[in-house]
């Protein structure tokens, strides 16, 4: 058997890893879905023909959206997620004893259905037993909507801007958004990568901060996204991720974190030059 699967990062190069078996293969009302066994990543899962996690190195996503909000926020009760239909930031969201509810709002009911059927690891917390977490199978935009003033942060933890994530990267949702969070809510949202997609960023920025008082960006190093370096968009409406961080907290915190620790945090917020011109004003 000499099974690969090849993601386009471009035209001319792409990621390319060893595949053992397909566990699932379908195509939903939004998207195609599937999630198959490689030999060094473990189990991937893919949207459109795009890795959305594997189990090797989901904990840098998932640290890294979720851990520096929740400890920049002085108090983050009503945690709110959309997209993350495979639950690894919501898994990352209860451990934090602060964490009064963590809310999921996934489009896509099959994508939570198969990662808690082929990924628990990751979708452990989801899976209707967690008594902080409520999962709705709805559109980000319309939940949203109908829930303004309500959360203390929002994570947008979405695909590519194509696809369902379209809207997600737009001044309307930042809009929403901005009006779902509490007066000193804060909203963090994967931002692609700042080596491949310059265009994405400088638009996606440019419309936050139409919105928002303070945005920020900030890296981590994920192996299976295009070029590795990837990035997140830090919105807030009053704390400052750097001089609001909550060090004290971060450094006594009573879980594991693989990735993320309170050195990294403000580490991760120095940019190389380029990313910082993607998105100078
Ligand atoms: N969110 C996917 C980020 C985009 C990856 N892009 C790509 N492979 N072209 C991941 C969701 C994890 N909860």
């Amino acid at each position: 058997m000499n099974m690969w699967y090849t993601e386009k990062h471009s035209e001319n190069v792409g990621i390319t890893m060893r595949v053992s078996e397909t566990l699932f293969s379908g195509k939903s009302e939004f998207q195609q879905l599937d999630i198959v066994n490689t030999l060094e990543y473990g189990k991937m899962m893919l949207l459109d023909g795009l890795v959305m996690v594997t189990e090797r190195d989901e904990f840098v996503y998932h640290d890294m959206l979720v851990h520096p909000a929740l400890f920049t926020h002085p108090s983050p009760r009503q945690v709110l997620v959309i997209g993350g239909g495979d639950g690894g930031s919501i898994r990352e969201i209860v451990r934090h004893p602060e964490v009064e509810l963590a809310t999921l709002c996934e489009i896509d009911g099959l994508v939570v259905d198969k990662s808690v059927e082929l990924l628990p690891s990751m979708a452990s917390a989801i899976d209707g037993q967690h008594p902080k977490v409520k999962l709705h199978i709805a559109d980000g935009l319309a939940y949203i909507r109908e829930h303004q003033n309500a959360f203390d942060v929002i994570l947008v933890d979405s695909t590519d801007p194509i696809g369902p994530a379209v809207g997600l990267f737009e001044k309307d949702f930042y809009r929403l958004v901005h009006g779902a969070l509490k007066a000193d809510g804060i909203m963090v949202a994967q931002s692609e990568s700042p080596f491949y997609h310059a265009e994405i960023q400088k638009n996606m920025y440019r419309n936050l901060r139409a919105v928002f008082p303070l945005v920020a960006m900030y890296q981590a190093f994920i192996p299976t996204y295009p070029s590795g370096l990837w990035s997140f968009a830090f919105a807030s409406k009053r704390y400052h991720p750097l001089r609001d961080f909550q060090r004290d907290r971060a450094a006594r915190r009573n879980f594991h974190t693989k990735y993320y620790n309170e050195d990294l945090h403000s580490g991760a917020f120095m940019l190389p030059t380029f990313a910082k011109e993607n998105i100078a004003e």
